[in-house]
């Protein structure tokens, strides 16, 4: 175990691979391409993963589901890579360590094989976002990137095609930061820590320690070395100010308070980059075409990693503004008849349900419920209670939340009855918030596929003339 840091994934080779979702299987995948020989293993029964067994054939990976062939598949494999939606106590993780064989997470293995430096971006929330803007502004400046991760594409397949010349923005969870055991990135990025995932976490504590893995590897500055390591943190995020000395490496932050320590400030409404050569104004909130204040974090923390890392231009704060939200994050999706459809499917914990209803000034109809993730939700009805005219609750946490608002609730069993109530409350100038606060599992395949379900329902009233055409 003492040289497992040392398996390089190299022709030879012998890996295990745990769960064949999208992360399992770009690591059969990317591992079979170098001559690593790689067996997988996944808890589901074989009739319920006929796609991953055919798509593992054709890489010749056998698929085992028994643990008894797993236990001595752990003991042939010099190191098992891990999914990240499968906790490290699952008994089958349990039974590969038992093996004494080591288990890492995807972005380590990733990591391992990678030319390209890495850009890593943690947090509860925005991750995405700013990863993604991370990817746009080093374009605009004239760099490489390459944008890959908890984001959906597995961060393995991005770094077996990067260039050495080219940068990896890396979007990463706290589930893949609990397997990794020499992941350095050169620029690490934390937005925030808000109660979430505590499904998985015993405590607040475990969640956030799983955050700050982030920054372990980091090094300290040092003379002639041909490059330093950065940590980006919020300065206003009272965990992440916690924590920030027992960063190893050289840090800057961002606040959209007047933190005057910190590189990138909110100054009225101007995103401001202060440095030894002065102010420099970036941009206005107004013009960026995202919406809400903590998208506004989320562009001052890409501004500065992307502005470490490359030179800093005119073309890189105008690609500020140009940078289009995302899908399923405050997405707006229809404003027929003075109605604006917003959906905020990602919102997948009570914290961005709060930031995504402080994001508008007019009268809100909210769609939440779904999944709980054990988390409180009592922060979220206090502002469901304060700025929605009704709250729509779907899912298996409708009641748990519904208890928490003071106002208006209407209990629905599908997203399309939730949209045909909110079709039926609202008037023109209203917004209509799909923002759950819970996990979609209850309900739907994803995050992603409760919002299409979500745009279907919406798009489905214009035919009924509800929301106009
Ligand atoms: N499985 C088991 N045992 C278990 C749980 C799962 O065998 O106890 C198997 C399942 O049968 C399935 C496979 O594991 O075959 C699924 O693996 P997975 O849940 O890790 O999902 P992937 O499809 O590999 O997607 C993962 C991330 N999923 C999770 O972290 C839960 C995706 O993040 C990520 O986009 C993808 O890798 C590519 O990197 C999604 C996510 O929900 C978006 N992330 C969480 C979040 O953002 O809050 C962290």
């Amino acid at each position: 175990m003492a040289n497992e840091p040392s398996v390089k994934f190299a022709r030879g080779d012998r890996a295990l691979v745990i769960g064949v979702g999208r992360s399992g299987l770009a690591t059969a995948a990317v591992l079979r391409k170098r001559g690593v020989s790689v067996v997988a293993y996944d808890d589901k029964r074989p009739d319920q993963l006929t796609v991953e067994r055919a798509a593992l054939d054709k890489i010749d990976v056998p698929l085992l589901h028994d643990r008894a062939a797993l236990g001595s598949a752990a003991a042939d494999a010099q190191i098992a890579v891990l999914s990240p939606g499968i906790p490290q106590n699952n008994p089958a993780v349990l039974d590969v360590q038992r093996a004494g064989t080591s288990v890492i997470s995807e972005i380590e293995a990733a990591y391992r094989i990678a030319k390209a430096p890495i850009i890593a971006v943690t947090g509860t929330k925005g991750k995405s976002t700013t990863t993604a803007l991370i990817g746009h502004l080093l374009r605009a400046s004239g760099a490489k990137a390459r944008v890959g991760g908890n984001i959906g594409n597995p961060l393995i397949g991005e770094a077996a095609k990067a260039k050495a010349d080219e940068w990896l923005v890396a979007e990463v969870s706290s589930f893949q930061l609990e397997g990794i055991t020499t992941f350095r990135p050169r620029v690490s990025v934390l937005l925030n820590i808000m109660p979430d995932h505590l499904d998985r976490y015993p405590s607040m504590e475990e969640y956030a320690e799983a955050k700050f893995r982030i920054f372990a590897n980091q090094r300290p500055y040092e003379e002639g070395a041909p490059h330093t390591d950065i940590f980006v943190g919020n300065a206003d995020d009272p965990l992440i100010a916690a924590a920030w000395e027992r960063v190893p490496c050289p840090t800057a932050c961002f606040s959209l308070g007047a933190n005057p320590k910190c590189n990138v400030l909110l100054e009225d409404d101007t995103i401001v980059l202060k440095s030894g050569d002065g102010d420099t104004p970036l941009a206005r909130v107004n013009e960026l075409k995202m919406r809400g204040l903590h998208n506004v974090g989320n562009a001052m923390a890409a501004y500065l990693a992307a502005t470490l890392v490359a030179p800093e231009s005119d073309e890189t704060a105008e690609a500020l503004k140009t940078f289009e939200p995302m899908e399923h994050r405050l997405e707006t999706i229809s404003t027929a008849s003075g109605v604006t459809w917003v959906d905020d499917s990602k919102a997948t914990n009570p914290s961005a349900v709060i930031r995504a209803l402080e994001s508008f000034d007019a009268p809100i109809i909210l769609i939440a419920g779904g999944r709980s993730k054990k988390t409180d939700f009592g922060g979220m009805g206090a502002a469901a209670s304060k700025r929605t005219k009704l709250t729509i609750l779907i899912g298996e946490s409708a009641r748990e939340i519904g208890r928490t608002i003071e106002g208006p609730v209407e209990y629905v069993a599908s997203m399309e009855a939730a949209v045909h109530a909110a079709a039926a409350a609202a008037g023109s100038g209203d917004v209509v918030l799909l923002s759950p606060g819970c996990s979609s599992f209850d309900m739907f395949q994803s995050a992603e596929d409760r919002g299409a379900r979500f745009a279907a329902a919406v798009s489905g009233l214009a035919g009924e003339s509800k929301v106009g055409a």
